[in-house]
């Protein structure tokens, strides 16, 4: 297949988080690699690279405590760059972790004017996503968690954070806003536990919240396996709850320290299942990739191309496994057992229920049914492959 072939259009609706080609190597351990590139040049290489918009933290394009006139300078300054270059913000968020006003919460800080402070640099940012043309404004709480467990009940810190949820979802409605916001779960790091660590907590926290229509989830790859959980999964599971408002596809191996690895490069299998949910269900938000290039490269462009590509042959993939009459048949096959039986509990009814309490089923013929999944599996590994 000659490479062009999986050159990305506008119309893949590919997003990157700035902070990613900002990223300089620092870790915890060791010092930056790679030269920092402005926030101006990330958006001229993405948009070099037909991606569709970009994603950022206010920090990111605005330094902390910069003057009005400043910010303003700034803001026309990249919005001509965006219509130069044709992209879109298409999502905003705000730092609320790297500043040591933050070190133990923002909104669950035990202290209320930390939380206000918070509050009010929310609705700066979220002036700000408007005037960007952002649609979605993403939560992630980086500091919101703890690591002594003596020092917060987590029942009060879910309450502010409720509370300045509902703040500012009122404050968008009473601007006209047209913004969505979205949860973005993760289970630790920086803090020893974060609050909201799952997509099934964060499904459960937005029902709280006074307008949940107005909220949704960002689940992200990585933050889902340092739980050690299925990113399939947790990706439908946001998607079944009409939620997943925006993704965040990386890679990770579990249970470890935020790897932040790029998308498609630890399990294959995977991201395949995930590209296949989006595809399948007609998922219509942005492809956000939200990585770090490893800390040996000295420039974040490969890292780019490649999760843009390895996106684009897995949308590929999906339609060869979608295509595969043997794989077609076999799943007919498996989704066709009992047919008759199929929505009996549809719809209750006190008849219904005694029909089935009265129901002869026969176990030992039902478990000795034949469920070829080591064929199957196979044949997705040969799709995989290049083989099928
Ligand atoms: C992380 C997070 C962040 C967030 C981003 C949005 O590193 O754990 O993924 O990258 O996605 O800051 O607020
Ligand atoms: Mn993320």
């Amino acid at each position: 297949m000659p490479s062009h072939f999986y050159a990305p259009i506008k119309e893949d609706r590919f997003a990157f988080g700035i902070w990613c080609l900002q990223n300089r190597g620092r870790d915890p351990f060791g010092d930056q690699t790679r030269k920092e590139i402005s926030a101006v040049d990330c958006i001229k290489g993405l948009a070099q690279r037909n991606c569709y918009g970009f994603e950022y933290h206010d920090n990111d394009i605005i330094p902390f405590g910069a003057t009005p006139a400043r910010r303003d300078e700034i803001v026309r300054e990249l919005k001509k760059a965006m219509s130069d270059f044709d992209i879109k913000a298409t999502m905003a968020t705000t730092n609320t972790f790297y500043h040591p006003v933050f070190k133990d919460g923002a909104f669950t800080s035990s202290d209320p004017a930390v939380r206000l402070f918070s509050t009010q640099k929310v609705m700066h940012s979220i002036d700000l996503a408007v005037e960007m043309g952002a649609e979605i404004f993403v939560f992630w709480g980086g500091r919101e968690g703890v690591e002594v467990d003596a020092s917060k009940d987590p029942i009060s810190a879910s309450g502010w954070f409720r509370e300045s949820l509902n703040f500012l979802c009122e404050y968008v409605i009473s601007q006209g806003y047209n913004l969505k916001f979205s949860i973005e779960p993760k289970p630790n790091e920086p803090r020893g536990d974060l609050f909201l660590p799952t997509v099934g907590s964060v499904l459960a926290f937005i029902h709280t919240l006074d307008h949940p229509a107005m909220v949704g989830i960002n689940p992200e790859t990585a933050h889902i396996k340092m739980a050690g959980l299925n990113p399939y999964h947790e990706f439908a599971q946001a998607l079944d709850s009409g939620k997943l408002f925006d993704v965040h596809l990386n890679g990770q191996k579990p249970l470890r320290f935020d790897q932040d690895l790029t998308f498609g490069s630890d399990d294959l299998k995977e991201a395949f299942f995930t590209t296949k949910l989006l595809l399948d269900h007609k998922y219509s938000g942005t492809i956000g990739f939200d990585a770090h290039p490893y800390r040996t490269e000295s420039d974040p462009w490969d890292f780019v191309d490649r999760s843009m590509r390895t996106y684009l042959i897995l949308r590929e993939k999906v339609k060869a496994f979608n295509d595969n009459s043997e794989i077609q048949d076999l799943l007919k096959e498996l989704n066709s057992a009992s047919p008759a039986l199929n929505g009996f509990t549809a719809k209750f009814s006190k008849d219904a229920a005694a029909k089935l309490k009265a129901m002869a089923f026969d176990p030992e013929a039902l478990a000795a049914r034949k469920l070829p999944y080591e064929r199957l599996d196979q044949l997705l590994t040969e799709v995989l492959l290049g083989v099928l």
